[in-house]
């Protein structure tokens, strides 16, 4: 029965959802349904009525921007679905409401996110937006410690990995793009002429390749969490009130430093690109400053938050029993144990945000960051800064002992 929408085909389709279309109010004939699709993968349709709004999202049978060349799982729509519901008690109003999952159309209708847009379009635009680095830190230290084994019996993420294991189509597109094209001859790598040598030198570099192979096992093996998989900030809509995190189709569990790291290296990646693009009114210095802060911002809330959960939990669990660790060595034993897994969880996430760096730079899904930049030769410069940064972080981690140095790392150099 599966059949791709239209957005003329829309207002139909949502006419056979009675009590969803309420939202809308009104007739058919009232609403009005406009193709935003925006991202690699999906169609996405925002519908209006009298009364309010509606996001009707549909997996397609292939990659959207390679077309039917590049066959796609349509399940993904099933798995991005059990995500929002998995994490939803634990995020609140950080994700949005999902009204609907169609699993013979793969459709998810949700809440219209408004005036919400996409964090990448408004970093682009040198917008800043104070709430995101807080509001995601929120978000993502009370999914991964929630559903980890320091939160419930192993068998609560054994359930999880039931479902998630099997959305295998979405972590080979990690697999690939993330952890292997970027260091291979690859047809669907994006190198452009300036960028040839970098690339080279990358392929030989086997040091490099080492470090990576390191992250794409962790990435198949450190089974901590349930992962959103995809944290960029084409995942993240923003106002300067609210933040919401959309797109969880690429969830599995796994390090919990995946989703930090990606989170990361988008606002690095925005730092090396600004100099080189006009977009906007905001000076570099004043958008790097709010980029800095936001950076240390972000991870120093996560660590607060993840520590304040742990050390506030009282249920069952079997990462930490707090039988072992009473009395006051006890506690002190378990506050020693809970700063060095997040200790562990800081180093995978450098180690994650430079692979997710160098995957932007070399591989398929090149980000409006840097493509904006529309000479080549000029939006090389950022890149190839962006890329030796990232191999600095993978073969010199001791370099990067906290988050000031990550900071301290970026250059200040303008596009002059
Ligand atoms: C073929 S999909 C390419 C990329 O788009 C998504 O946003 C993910 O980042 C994926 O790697
Ligand atoms: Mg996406």
């Amino acid at each position: 029965d599966y059949r791709i929408l239209t957005a003329a085909d829309v207002p139909a389709y949502l006419a056979g959802l009675p009590a969803i279309a309420g939202r809308l109010g009104g007739q058919p004939a009232d609403w009005t349904c406009q193709d935003v699709a925006d991202g690699n993968l999906n169609s996405v349709f925002l519908v209006d009525g009298p009364a309010g709004g509606l996001c009707v999202k549909q997996a397609l049978p292939y990659v959207r921007v390679a077309g039917e060349s590049w066959p796609m799982d349509v399940s993904r729509a099933f798995f991005e679905f059990s995500y929002g519901q998995r994490i939803a008690p634990f995020v609140g109003r950080l994700a949005p409401a999902i009204h609907h999952f169609d699993a013979a159309q793969f459709i998810i209708v949700m809440e219209k996110l408004s005036p919400h847009i996409i964090l990448r379009r408004a970093m682009i635009a040198g917008e800043h937006h104070p709430r995101v680095p807080e509001d995601v830190a929120d978000y993502v230290a009370a999914a991964s410690f929630y559903t980890s084994d320091l939160a419930a019996p192993f068998e609560s993420k054994a359930a999880d990995q039931a479902i998630f294991a099997r959305n295998t189509a979405l972590q080979r597109i990690s697999v690939d793009l993330v952890f292997t094209d970027p260091y291979a001859v690859s047809e669907r790598n994006r190198i452009t002429a300036p960028l040839e040598a970098w690339a080279a030198s990358f392929r030989a570099d086997i040091d490099l390749k080492a470090a990576v192979t390191r992250a794409r096992l962790t990435y198949l093996t450190r089974a901590q969490s349930l992962l959103h998989g995809d944290l960029h900030s084409g995942s993240i809509m923003v106002t300067q009130a609210e933040t919401r995190v959309i797109d969880g189709e690429f969830a599995l569990v796994g390090p919990s430093g995946f989703d930090i790291g990606n989170f990361i290296a988008h606002y690095v990646m925005a730092w090396y690109a600004k100099p080189f693009h006009e977009s906007g009114a905001t000076s570099v210095g004043v958008f790097r400053d709010h980029l800095a802060a936001d950076i240390v911002l972000f991870w120093d809330r996560f660590e607060a938050r993840f520590l304040s959960h742990w050390r506030g939990f009282a249920g069952a669990a079997d990462g930490l029993p707090a039988s072992h660790f009473s009395g006051p060595a006890g506690a002190a034993r378990a506050e020693t144990l809970r700063r060095a897994y997040v200790a562990d969880l800081f180093r995978d996430a450098l180690m994650f945000m430079a692979c997710k760096i160098i995957r932007r730079v070399l591989g398929f899904a090149q980000i409006a960051d840097f493509l904006v930049i529309t000479d080549e030769a000029v939006r090389a410069l950022p890149q190839a800064a962006a890329l030796a940064f990232a191999r600095s972080v993978l073969l010199y981690p001791e370099r990067y002992g906290d988050i000031a140095a990550i900071v301290a790392a970026l250059p200040r150099f303008d596009a002059a």
